[in-house]
This record gives C-alpha cells, structure tokens and sequence, in this order.
C-alpha cells in the first residue's frame, strides 16, 4: 500500500468504492485521514461495509466538510456532465482528482513509466513491466490494467513503477510527471466521457503534461493524432522525443521492418530483435507494443540483450490474442478486450482463416475499419446488441449468422472450422476467434466475465484437452 502522508488529518472525500476507490479509501485511513466514502450502487456500499469501512452519505451534511474528492475513473468528470457531488465540490472550491494523482504525489521520487493508447495498452504496460522485473530491477505494474495504484508495494527511489493510464484517470492527474511517456495510438473511443473527438486526444496528450528535466516521450507515428501530437512535442522541446512505428521505417526512431526490430535512434539503423521470437506478440499492432516498450526500457538504461530477453519470455496476457486450445487442427483464440473495431482488426489482421465471433454493444463509428480484414474471415458469428448492426455492415460481403449468445456463436464456428480443418488439412490453420469489435455490457460485467465464459464454453467442446491452457500461436 502507498503511504499517503500528506492526507493526515484532513478529510477526504471518496466517490466509487469499486477497485480504486476501495484502494483509496485503505491507504487514505491508513495515512491517518478522515473518510467520506460513497457509492451510488447499494450492492458496493455493501461490500465496502463488509471490508470494514464506514459510509457516509453524501446527503447527511458530512461531506460539506471534504477539503478533497477522489474520484473513480468510471465516473463522469466532466462530460456527458459532471456527476452532481463533482458539481458540488467544484462550486465550493475543492480539488477533485483520482487516485493516480495521489499516487503520483506520494512517490515523487521514484521512476514512472506511464503508458496510454486506444489499444495496446494493457499489454505494452505488462509487457514494460516483465521486461524490467526480467533485468531484475524492482517493478511494480498497475493502474487501468485493473491494479488499483495504491494498493501498490511502495518502492525506493531506485524502483520503477509502470503504470497503465486510460484517458478517465488522464483527466483527474494534474499532478502526473512521469520520467517516461508513451502513447501508443489513438483512434475514436470513449467520445462520450470527453465531449468528442478533441476532448479524447487532448486527454491522451496529457500524458506528456509536466515534463522534468530528463523526461523521455515515446510516440508512435501510425496515425494522424499521434503524428500531430510528436510535431508538438518535438516543437516544445521539452522532451527527448523517440517515435516509433509497428509497420514502417522511421528515420532516428524505433520501428519493425519485416519481422524485424530495428532502433535507427542513434542513427545506427541497427536490427535488435526478431519479433517472430517473441510468441505471444503477433501482428503488426504487437510489433508497435514491442517498438514502445523498446524504447522506454533503453530510456530506463537497460541493454538491448536485456530488453531481447524479456520480449522473447513475455507469457502474454488473458483476454488478448489467447490461445485457449488447438482441438483437431483448429486453434481457439480468446480476444476478448477487443472492444472496438480496430482493436478486433488488429486480431483479424494475424490469421488466414477465420472463424469469426463477433457483437456485443457497438460503439459509436460503425465498422468501416474491418473492409480490409474480411477476405480473411470464412464465416462470422454475431451476438448480443450489435448483431443487426454488424450483419447490415457484412451483408453481401461474407457469409454470417445471427446466434444471440456466445455459447451459440461457439457451437456454430467449431462446426464450420473443424470441418474447414478436415477437409483442407494443407490450409492453415483455421482459428475460432473471439475478438467482438464491441464492448461487452449488453451480456456480460466486462470483457474479462465475456472471456471467462468463452474460455468455459472452449474448455467443454468435444475433444478439448481436459488441461487446456493458455499459450502460444
Ligand atoms: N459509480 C458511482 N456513481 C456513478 C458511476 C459509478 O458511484 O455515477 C461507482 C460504481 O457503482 C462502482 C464504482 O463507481 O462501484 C466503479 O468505479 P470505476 O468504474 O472507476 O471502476 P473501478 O473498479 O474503480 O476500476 C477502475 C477502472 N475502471 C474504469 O475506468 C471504468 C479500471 O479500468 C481499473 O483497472 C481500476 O480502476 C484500477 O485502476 C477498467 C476499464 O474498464 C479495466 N477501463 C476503461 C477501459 O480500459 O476502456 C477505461
């Protein structure tokens, strides 16, 4: 836990008791503060109360005393419009930031490395980490990756902590100063918590917010946003600026070129790694992780062997490009935190034949970006919400079924791919894969429950190994 010094006797406001608010609410009474703590679903309140916490209702008059309010990243800021107690406490002149900031207050003097992007995120930032626990330096990893910051083990200031930030806790850390920053990619995504487009890169840029006098920003130039954003930086000049790109070469920076990983930031152009050693980072959008997580950890003074080590070992993460098991030939691939259409490209983008599991709750920006990947794909699987809006978008352009639910989906597409595998056993390989371009709320809590289900429903299919375990594809 992280030791919150600066919070003694002050009384502190916390609104969400989930995973970071539950954190803040500990390290605050621990740090000697005063709680107020609220949530507005009574099933969390109850288990906040079950943890050993008091409550306070914001209405009984207690919370007119809060000289602080930490807020959860799921709930409003500003936009569609600030939830009423965030309204309540701006107008009476008090701070309202997340538990990153007082994160980032409390350990000044240990190293950040923060991360953030629309997709890739998660694994650059476990990517990051493995790498350096690998070189045997002390590392702690949290953040959006679903580690609450301040239940975090608190580190000397020769640690590092890398840390996953989403554009929810970019809009609550004023505070943030990280030694290195990087920003992956952006494309469309939660518009309505910034009020558009603008709003959500103007929080992804704020990764940057605060430079120090060494402070190292890695940028990726594969997308206009983020093209623009290096132009900024690389102006300002207050960062030692390495761009990088997963599918094309860049003069003096970081980029795959073939297969390969080629760091051209010295002006050496030198090949440092062969990403086809690395496993469990297939595709181009892993390559741009791997390019990332290369620069950041040479910014951190590691060696590219070191780096080569950690990126050959990576074991990979639940939920992205997973491979749950290979049954007659065909492989099952859980991608579940595929929740938006490009991410569900990137995965499409890896295999040849594809039995496809897609639906969900579609977010706002249609389905154009699958167009280039459906050539790949032998048959689609729609569920949940978006099953009319995906068949009007594949309509006439591939072979599809409308199958409501998972367990459905799953029983067609092993049909199809078992019987593609027979009948073509020189193919490659068919995959059955779940990567549904669309969040997961309609059906399930989150993509890690729809996941979950998926991996029961591959585990329970006719010849499954009764081990069947994650791996490599
Ligand atoms: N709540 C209210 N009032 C509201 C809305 C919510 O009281 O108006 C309460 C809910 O009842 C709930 C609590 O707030 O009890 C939930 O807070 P939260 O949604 O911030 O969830 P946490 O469990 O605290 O998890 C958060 C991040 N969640 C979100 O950003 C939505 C987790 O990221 C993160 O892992 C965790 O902190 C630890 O840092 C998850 C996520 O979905 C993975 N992130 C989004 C994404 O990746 O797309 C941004």
């Amino acid at each position: 836990m992280i030791p919150l010094p600066f919070l003694s006797e002050k009384t502190v406001a916390v609104l969400g008791l989930g995973r970071s608010g539950l954190a803040t609410a500990r390290a605050a009474v621990a740090s000697g503060a005063k709680l107020l703590a609220w949530d507005d679903a009574a099933a969390t309140r109850a288990r906040f109360e079950e943890a050993g916490f008091e409550l306070s209702n914001p209405e009984a008059g207690e919370w007119e005393k809060a000289e602080i309010l930490v807020l959860s990243p799921g709930i409003p800021y500003e936009h569609p419009k600030p939830h009423p107690l965030v309204a309540a406490a701006r107008k009476r002149g008090i701070e309202v930031i997340g538990d990153i900031d007082l994160f980032v207050r409390a350990k000044k003097d240990v190293s950040a490395l923060a991360i953030t992007g629309t997709n890739g995120k998660s694994t650059t930032t476990a990517l990051i980490g493995h790498i350096l626990q690998q070189a045997g330096l002390e590392t702690e990893v949290g953040g959006n990756i679903g580690q609450a910051v301040l239940a975090l083990e608190s580190l000397e200031s020769d640690g590092f902590y890398v840390l996953e930030l989403s554009s929810y806790q970019l809009e609550t850390t004023p505070s943030l100063s990280a030694q290195v920053a990087v920003l992956l990619n952006i494309s469309p995504d939660h518009l309505d918590r910034h009020g558009g487009l603008a709003g959500y890169i103007a929080a992804k840029e704020e990764v940057f917010r605060n430079p120090r006098a060494n402070s190292v920003a890695v940028i990726s130039l594969d997308d206009p946003a983020c093209c623009e954003i290096h132009e900024k930086l690389y102006q300002r000049g207050q960062h030692k600026v390495i761009a990088i790109s997963g599918n094309k070469c860049i003069p003096g920076g970081i980029y795959q070129q073939r297969g390969q990983l080629i760091d051209d930031s010295e002006g050496k152009a030198e090949v440092v790694f062969d990403l086809t050693q690395a496993a469990r980072l297939p595709g181009d959008h892993n390559a741009q992780n791997a390019a990332a997580a290369y620069a950041a950890c040479r910014a951190v003074g590691l060696s590219s062997n070191e780096i080569a080590n950690g990126l050959t070992s990576f074991p990979g993460l639940a939920h992205r490009q997973e491979l749950l098991a290979v049954i007659e030939g065909v492989s099952y691939v859980n991608d579940s935190k595929a929740t938006n259409p490009e991410a569900a490209a990137r995965a499409l983008a890896c295999y040849q034949t594809v039995y496809w599991i897609a639906g969900g709750r579609s977010k706002d920006g249609g389905f154009d970006e699958l167009a280039p990947f459906l050539p790949r794909i032998a048959a689609a699987y729609l569920i949940g919400e978006a099953e009319e809006a995906l068949a009007e978008a594949l309509s006439g352009k591939l072979r599809f079924e409308r199958c409501g639910t998972l367990d459905k989906a799953l029983e067609l597409a092993d049909r199809d791919a078992r019987s593609f595998a027979k009948a073509s056993p020189d193919a490659p390989q068919p995959v059955v894969l779940l990567s549904p371009a669309c969040a997961s709320f309609d059906q399930y809590s989150d993509f890690e429950a729809r996941g979950e289900a998926f991996r029961e429903l591959v585990h329970a299919l006719p010849d499954a190994p009764c081990n069947a375990a994650g791996g490599a594809l």
